[in-house]
């Protein structure tokens, strides 16, 4: 048995609309919220890969300073008069990394012959492929086009610059 009249059932369908529809999402409806989760889903995954990439070129810029870094400590140790004659220009790789995927090159400026100073460049190349440093072909020389500030030498971010004196 019926107790509500319809003017009654109608009044109470306006204060209590129901919640979903007979016939569940519009297409609209479905495409806007597809949209919106492929946008977000993009979102997260370009963060996951720039973070990604971020920890790739810490670990690289670590190995490639530890090597600069020994590199001088080799030079400190060794024969101050023939460090020019033996070391500039010398060219060398980081251990740690692939064959072929990094270039470290060494540049000796004698203009003062009692004090030395050792410039040890490092470049590499990542995971993604793109080259850290202007060795753009990782060969230990300037080729054309590589020297973008114009110094003659190849320049990087990992870069250590040291003083040498006579012992
Ligand atoms: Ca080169
Ligand atoms: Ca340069």
């Amino acid at each position: 048995m019926d107790l509500l009249d319809p003017m009654m059932k109608s009044y109470y369908k306006k204060l209590h609309p129901p919640l979903r529809t007979k016939y569940g999402f519009t297409l609209i409806e479905v495409v806007l919220a597809v949209g919106i989760l492929v946008f977000v889903l993009c979102g997260i995954l370009a963060t996951y890969m720039s973070c990604l990439e971020l920890m790739a070129t810490s670990k690289n810029m670590t190995l490639a300073t530890n090597a600069a870094q020994r590199k001088i400590e080799e030079i400190r140790d060794y024969n101050f008069y023939n460090i020019y004659s033996d070391y500039n220009n010398q060219t060398f790789s980081v251990d740690e990394m692939p064959a072929g995927d990094s270039s470290g090159v060494i540049y000796v400026n004698n203009s003062d012959p009692e004090l030395l100073q050792i410039t040890v460049s490092v470049c590499w190349r990542q995971r993604a492929g793109r080259i850290i440093g202007e060795d753009l072909d990782l060969d230990g020389s300037l080729d054309s086009g590589e020297d973008s500030n114009g110094n003659n030498i190849i320049d990087s971010p990992v870069e250590l610059i040291t003083l040498i004196t006579p012992r």
